[in-house]
């Protein structure tokens, strides 16, 4: 049986659990937090949650667990059969990945875990990354009602747990209302956590949040 390695509070591991969830996978889930120890770097090898233990050994990086995924998992698929669609959300899960989340994590720290302010130099190159990453999305999104189109696919998952990080460091860190710069996201965002599935992930991820908080050592 696979095995998802991570822990609630990590938007990456919840991406990868909402596939497994929406596919109605069986899988193990194991506590880990993420480390530099040399059997957690066996397992994943920057030493980042989430991993997936399958029966020819671990995985690491979502968008590549995400695809092992859908090749391996009997039930719904969330890829369109179509290579040039394909394509596309691959593209809309990069603009997310890269554009909205990874430049938000920057900010993280001040956002969301009282680490301190983070350096004017670094907002200074996240707001516009952020702001084209909007624009990207908005451009190349179709949001009718998904972001790829009719049907949910995994541009959903990665958005759906990407855009509000970067939404809550726009408004904490910039004090910046980023949905005038994505109207159409709150509208998806509604419709992805009206699944059952989403509920139940937020519901962990609530639950999780103080473990998190211990693992840690976090104030809160
Ligand atoms: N590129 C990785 C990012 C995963 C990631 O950043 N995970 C966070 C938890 S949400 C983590 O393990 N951080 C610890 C670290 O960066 O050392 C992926 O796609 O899975």
């Amino acid at each position: 049986m696979l095995k998802l390695l991570g822990f609630p509070a990590s938007n990456y591991y919840n991406m990868v659990k909402m596939a497994l969830m929406e596919k109605g996978a069986e899988y193990e889930d194991v506590r880990v937090y993420s480390g530099s120890s040399e059997e957690f770097l066996a397992k994943s090898a920057m030493g980042k949650v989430p991993a997936l233990e399958t029966p020819d050994g671990y995985l690491s990086e979502t968008s590549v667990i995400l695809d092992y995924i859908e090749d391996t998992v009997d039930g719904p698929s969330f890829y369109p059969a179509d290579p040039y669609e394909r394509a596309r959300v691959r593209e809309l899960i990069k603009f997310s990945e890269l554009y909205l989340e990874l430049p938000a994590r920057r900010c993280f720290g001040e956002a969301f875990f009282g680490t301190g302010p983070v350096s004017q130099e670094v907002k200074d190159s996240v707001r516009p990354v952020l702001e084209k990453g909007c624009a990207a999305v908005r451009r190349r999104g179709r949001f009718s009602p998904y972001l790829a189109g009719k049907d949910m696919t995994y541009a959903d998952m990665v958005f759906l747990h990407s855009y509000p990080m970067a939404a809550g460091v726009a408004q904490i860190v910039f004090d910046w209302d980023l949905s005038k710069e994505l109207p159409e996201a709150a509208d998806l965002l509604e419709l992805l956590n009206e699944s059952p599935v989403v509920k139940q992930i937020v519901a962990d991820t609530a639950q999780g949040m103080k473990e998190f908080r211990e693992a840690y050592g976090m104030k809160g």
